[in-house]
């Protein structure tokens, strides 16, 4: 799919937003890599395994770089509006198979952190914490609704797949083409 075929649907570019806004953690209207290094940190302690800090501050770098800012050079003064993530983020997810390949590691990654008693499947607690992360602060409703629309057998716990495919459908799948509609951060607005 191409990037303007992304732009176009006004859905997709609401899921976008709706991460940018979550990621905005000073609410200045930009995404800088302090931004991600504090929500790296957040994780990590939340993670509670020192042996995957490094793990978890490489995959938030990379992530900045390669598709919030686009796989531009980054530095402290990088800032990102929400005009260039919705246009970086479009061209991220067009590079496919390259793309998906990432995203599928990126998110294996993420799953492991979230899962932070090792069971193999994400409560929906781990998912309130995990979610409590970005808004610094316990949304409980929001965070049900996320874990609601992953949870897609409704057994009440997030398998490895299930998490991966609410995530990459999130990012990579056109709303026109898709009949489910996961929402990994929550409701978008
Ligand atoms: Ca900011
Ligand atoms: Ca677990
Ligand atoms: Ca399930």
């Amino acid at each position: 799919m191409t990037p303007e075929k992304f732009l176009s649907s006004s859905v997709w570019v609401t899921r976008i937003k709706t991460y940018f806004k979550l990621m905005d953690l000073n609410g200045d209207g930009f995404l800088t890599l302090a931004e991600f290094e504090a929500i790296a940190d957040r994780l990590i302690e939340l993670q509670g395994d020192p042996s995957k800090a490094e793990a978890v501050r490489t995959l938030f770098h990379a992530l900045f770089e390669n598709v919030i800012a686009g796989g531009a050079s980054v530095d402290a003064n990088t800032r990102i509006s929400e005009e260039e993530l919705v246009a970086n983020a479009a061209k991220a997810v067009s590079i496919v198979p390259s793309a998906e390949e990432v995203g599928r590691q990126k998110n294996e990654v993420f799953f492991d952190i979230i899962d932070t008693d090792n069971s193999g499947e994400i409560s929906r607690e781990e998912y309130r914490k995990y979610l409590a992360i970005y808004s610094g602060g316990d949304q409980p409703e929001r965070a049900d609704k996320a874990f609601e629309s992953i949870d897609t057998d409704g057994n009440g716990s997030i398998t490895r797949a299930e998490f991966i495919e609410g995530h990459m459908g999130y990012w990579f799948t056109h709303p026109s083409e898709h009949n489910h509609s996961p929402l990994p951060y929550g409701p978008i607005e």
